[in-house]
């Protein structure tokens, strides 16, 4: 077993591999790919169906020199593998294990550390530009699918590409899918090409009859090619692209390794910017992928043999907001939910298949999404907005020009809001708090259970302004549901009253108070735990009381500490002149690897040990 795979120790060993042993090295690499995502979790489908189209790419270039620009990155297993770290992956995505994206850091193939959809056309461009300016001589490929093709930064890209004198290849694989099924007007565009084989088989009949004419024939194929004219615009696939001053190539079946090896070199050749359209099947090589890619998209650990995925019994945040927001929306004909390509992941499929005409998915656009919304709410209507922590970065100034200068009623669902563990850096939400907070007319909360989360669905209703309501990722708190005193705007809740230390809790921190409680009473010592609900505004009043009571105040928040909650709570105490003692528990300022959530937590000391082993040193001292 994975005789050929062991051949390859290093970038470029590929190339010593005879053809024939292609399609076996081929599945002796999906072997491996599915038994370690079997057991870490990761992006099996999208990595199943680029196996030959990255085999292809590492036969046509020289890495580290040429540069691949792995779109999102969730993909580059194959490219992992065949550059050198073959031994380290099984402890792909774990902690202090290589990392589920490409990383700078990690090995000097990864060209450019990805995550976000969408940035890779530009990334390219920029490295072709540095290739130009200093004189340097290499290739440069960017992988994107056709999902990240819904972004907008794509098409930034493309606009400035066109101008381009110089070679950049763009792989535009096509699996017809995003997380879910693809959509809009491009996804349509692509399948128009990829479907209609009389255009594609008129364009090869029309180029084969030219060649055949002698004398004028073939001259007249070749200014077909590089002519401008309607005629090609007839005949060849791809036009938009070649309008936007972009050379198209393909359609070419992206399992063929014949195929995309003729195509790549053939790309490698052009004086401009190429897209080579390649057509690829998601979850290829592994029946349950192939049959369910969007389960198999990110997936947790599975049964190899039977496909089954392993699934925790209890609810989740999500679905706690699915609830919800399905109640929402049968309660008041103005509720709408607006996502960004993640119906499922973010728990609006079941709301989208209730109200389908109340229900927008656009695509991998969070900046679009946000401004949407903000015309919905304009409109008339009460937008949900669902979208990852991390990916509501995008989306700034969205928030602020278009929805809060405004003061417009939409409502931000931040899912994953605080450390999400295996995707790592790019993925963990834990700058929200501070983003949303920073902005003038904004309301943000924090459910501390899944009831609280349906109280503040209910309230945000009522609300007219601008709310977003953050939590995490996995099951859903059930801890305190006796304590559930109704929700009134900037007022925090009193769980337990103590004396000497109090802990204010944000969300999730809060079920971590309660436990630091516990270990504290050991000690002797009864702590007041306070949950926040609000970040902002902030429930002045509360903290005046604990102020008069306690001679120390712990902040607990899984946000960053800049611009967290704790620095506002501080800034009021200081800005009053009361002499309290605040201690801020939160992430330090430095970005999170992956791993799992309790070993991350515990390397930052957010966890109820640490936190209550800090505070009985200071209370002792
Ligand atoms: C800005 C942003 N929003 C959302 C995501 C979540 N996401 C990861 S992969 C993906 C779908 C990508 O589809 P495609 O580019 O076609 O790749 P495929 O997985 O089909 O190979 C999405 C929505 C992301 N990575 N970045």
């Amino acid at each position: 077993m994975a005789d050929i795979l062991e051949q390859i120790k290093q970038a470029n060993d590929i190339k010593n591999i005879d053809p024939s042993q292609y399609e076996t090295l081929a599945d002796e690499l999906r072997k491996l790919i599915i038994h370690s995502v079997s057991e870490n979790g990761g992006h099996l489908a999208s990595n199943l169906g680029v196996v030959e189209l990255t085999m292809a790419l590492h036969l046509c270039l020289d890495l580290p020199k040429d540069k691949i620009i792995w779109d999102v990155g969730h993909q580059s297993y194959t490219h992992k593998i065949l550059t050198g770290r073959k031994d380290d992956f099984p402890g792909l995505r774990t902690y202090g294990g290589m990392s589920g994206f490409p990383k700078q850091r990690e090995s000097q193939c990864d060209a450019f550390d990805t995550g976000h959809s969408s940035t890779s056309i530009s990334a390219a461009l920029g490295y072709v530009c540095a290739r130009e300016v200093k004189g340097e001589d290499y290739t440069v490929v960017a992988v994107i699918g056709d999902g990240s093709m819904t972004g907008g930064m794509v098409y930034e890209a493309l606009n400035n590409a066109a101008r381009l004198k110089s070679n950049l290849i763009i792989i535009l694989n096509d699996n017809k899918m995003s997380i879910s099924e693809n959509v809009g007007g491009m996804s349509k565009y692509l399948n128009r090409i990829r479907t209609d084989e009389n255009y594609v088989e008129f364009k090869t009949d029309v180029k084969t009859a030219l060649e055949r004419i002698p004398g004028i024939g073939e001259s007249l194929a070749r200014s077909m090619k590089k002519s401008k004219d309607s005629l090609k615009q007839m005949l060849i696939p791809g036009g938009f692209f070649e309008d936007l001053g972009i050379e198209y190539m393909g359609p070419v079946d992206g399992h063929d390794m014949e195929q995309l090896v003729r195509a790549i070199k053939t790309a490698k050749k052009e004086e401009r910017a190429v897209i080579v359209h390649v057509i690829t099947q998601k979850g290829r090589g592994y029946e349950p992928a192939e049959e369910n890619p969007s389960a198999f998209h990110g997936v947790g650990k599975f049964d190899v043999k039977s496909g089954e995925i392993a699934k925790s019994p209890n609810i989740t945040y999500t679905e706690a907001f699915s609830k919800a927001v399905q109640y929402l929306g049968t309660k008041d004909e103005r509720v709408v939910t607006v996502c960004a390509a993640m119906p499922s992941g973010t728990g609006l499929t079941k709301f989208s298949k209730r109200f389908p005409h109340r229900f927008f998915d656009v695509g991998i656009a969070e900046e679009h999404a946000v401004t949407f919304a903000a015309g919905l709410a304009a409109g008339g209507l009460r937008p949900y907005v669902a979208i990852y922590s991390s990916f509501f970065q995008r989306a700034y100034d969205q928030i602020i020009h278009d929805v809060c200068i405004p003061d417009l009623p939409v409502v931000f669902c931040v899912d994953r809001a605080g450390i999400v563990g295996a995707d790592g850096e790019t993925h963990q939400g834990i700058m929200d708090l501070s983003f949303f907070a920073s902005i003038p007319g904004m309301t943000v909360f924090a459910p501390k259970n899944k009831y609280e989360l349906y109280d503040i669905m209910k309230f945000s209703l009522e609300f007219e302004h601008p709310l977003a309501i953050r939590y995490p990722r996995g099951d859903a708190y059930e801890g305190e549901r006796e304590r559930r005193a109704p929700i009134v705007h900037g007022k925090s809740e009193m769980l337990y009253e103590g004396e000497q230390v109090a802990l204010l809790a944000v969300g999730s921190m809060v079920e971590t108070a309660i436990q630091v409680r516990e270990y504290l009473a050991e000690d002797g010592l009864e702590a007041t735990v306070v949950n926040a609900r609000f970040i902002k505004p902030l429930d002045t009043d509360m903290l005046d009381l604990l102020a008069e009571k306690h001679n120390m105040i712990v902040t607990m928040e899984e946000n960053v500490l800049r611009g967290g909650f704790g620095e506002a709570v501080s800034d009021y105490y200081m800005t009053k002149g009361l002499p309290v003692f605040v201690k801020h528990i939160g992430i330090p300022d430095e970005f999170v690897k992956h791993g799992n959530v309790t070993q991350l937590k515990q390397s930052m000391g957010m966890d109820p040990w640490a936190i209550s082993a800090g505070i009985l040193s200071e209370v002792l001292l």
